[in-house]
């Protein structure tokens, strides 16, 4: 409280967003920042805003989960718990510009308040609270140790995350063919149409299952359906069913696959819930060891390496249809072996997985040589809005949702915009920035060869790899297209 009344002294304006700024993100951490990094006694002393409003540095302080009451936090902790904020700046952001109706939400620098009074403050108000402790990260299991976890269970429901693509698909399905063979109840919980591109290797391993009462099935599921699942007017009911089933019974283990958020299978948080255990096996640099087993590597091309490895951990060998969903999950997470993450490793994997069976031009015929029109006419329309910063090192497209309206193409079908924009000579970071359906705008980056493009997706509230990030944002498409803009003039 003494930082806040210094800082207000002498900047009576800035003194006072930041009091504003201070209630809203503690207010936050107590509700909405789900990040465990965020439990413990996290909490934020002052905030001071710039005199002109641009930017405002939050002071954090914290405590550690160490030794004793009133332990101090590691400087792994306190980076730790910087991190997270980083992470969740966009949402921050967000919530601040909406709470306190702000025309030009501050920038957020976040900074460890090192102040000795709010140390002897904080001592006090945990004499008096008792310590909630810090919540640690678990520890990454080995794949021996998730492949005995599997072996352990008999039910097992595999949740792919939402915008489903051949890694999060693939893994899905060769995880639940094995597991079958191996004579466990097992299916891969789906709440969207499996995109048509790779709607060939699902094998009959998916089921439909949803939170809601009315799932969003019909209407995605009419157009253009392959046969693969119901696009009649009984798959509502059938969903129903089978939600009910799930909750009703629950299951061993809940597998949260090539994705670390649960914010990433909206429509299924509660099913994934619901299983006993829950495990998550993923290969993205942001997501964190929080689930029962836990097995995220980022040195893995796509999550299908890990299935690999846990499948001959346990002494399975992948059938050709199995081989062939893996296949397709490194397949398209390396962009045909194309991008950084094309190790030797997963091309000598592609290679087993060709001994199993895999045929690689039929493969690649299904996935890419599949286009509709409708699809290349969006493109068209995406393309003609393109704009370029910084000297054409960074190149930006936006799609509305009256072009996609008028092209007769479907969501799905903006996949690979945001490479394709990449392919400009000279381009260093693409943007693909578009308006979802609930009318959040949504942004997919790629960068080339140096820029770090899942930093830049962090301030926007998302994340990724270093190559291929990406974020959704609760602000209109314009407003996120000038805040992309200006972000790249002053990084690139
Ligand atoms: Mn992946």
């Amino acid at each position: 409280m003494v930082q806040i009344m210094k800082h207000r002294k002498h900047h009576f304006r800035g003194g006072r967003i930041g009091e504003e700024i201070k209630r809203v993100i503690s207010d936050m951490l107590l509700r909405e920042l789900k990040d465990p990094r965020f439990t413990g006694l996290v909490s934020v002393s002052a905030v001071k805003a710039s005199d002109d409003g641009s930017f405002a540095t939050v002071y954090v302080t914290m405590l550690g989960a160490g030794s004793g009451a009133m332990a101090e936090a590691t400087d792994e902790e306190k980076e730790e718990a910087l991190a997270a904020f980083e992470n969740a700046k966009g949402l921050i952001r967000r919530e601040i510009g909406r709470r306190l109706g702000l025309r030009h939400t501050p920038d957020l620098r976040f900074r460890f308040d090192t102040s000795e009074e709010y140390g002897r403050h904080i001592e006090k108000i945990i004499e008096e609270l008792g310590i909630p402790k810090t919540l640690k990260e678990k520890p990454m299991n080995s794949i021996e140790e998730i492949a005995a976890t599997f072996e352990a269970v008999e039910t097992v429901r595999i949740f792919p995350h939402e915008n489903m693509d051949g890694d999060t698909f693939g893994s899905s399905v060769a995880l639940c063919l094995a597991l079958r063979e191996r004579g466990k109840d097992c299916s891969v919980v789906i709440n969207e149409k499996i995109p048509d591109n790779i709607a060939f290797i699902e094998y009959g391993c998916s089921e439909f299952a949803s939170d809601e009462t009315t799932p969003d099935v019909d209407g995605r599921c009419d157009e253009s359906d392959d046969g693969v699942l119901g696009a009649s007017g009984t798959a509502a009911a059938n969903t129903e069913a089978r939600t009910a089933e799930f909750l009703a019974v629950g299951c061993d283990l809940a597998v949260l696959m090539d994705v670390g958020e649960t914010a990433r299978i909206t429509g299924r948080e509660r099913l994934f819930a619901d299983g006993r255990k829950t495990i998550c096996i993923d290969h993205h640099v942001s997501s964190r060891p929080v689930y029962d087993y836990n097995r995220i590597d980022t040195s893995a091309s796509a999550t299908g390496e890990l299935i690999y490895d846990i499948l001959r951990a346990m002494g399975v060998t992948p059938d050709a249809r199995a081989a062939t969903a893996l296949y397709v999950g490194i397949l398209t997470d390396t962009g045909r072996f194309q991008y950084t993450n094309t190790t030797p490793r997963a091309l000598r994997i592609a290679a087993e997985l060709l001994d199993l069976g895999v045929k690689p031009n039929e493969v690649s015929t299904e996935i890419y040589q599949n286009v509709r029109l409708e699809k290349l006419m969006l493109e068209n329309a995406v393309m003609s809005t393109m704009e370029t910063v910084a000297d054409g090192k960074g190149a930006i497209v936006y799609m509305t949702r009256k072009m996609l309206g008028d092209s007769g193409a479907i969501e799905e079908e903006t996949e690979g915009i945001a490479e394709k924009l990449r392919g400009i000579r000279g381009v260093e970071v693409s943007v693909f920035v578009r308006e979802t359906e609930d009318g959040r705008t949504k942004g997919s980056m790629r960068s080339k060869h140096y820029y770090n493009i899942a930093e830049l997706a962090s301030r926007f509230g998302g994340g990724g790899h270093v190559r291929a990030a990406g974020f959704t944002s609760g602000k209109p498409l314009q407003d996120v297209v000038e805040e992309v803009k200006s972000a790249l003039w002053k990084t690139l």
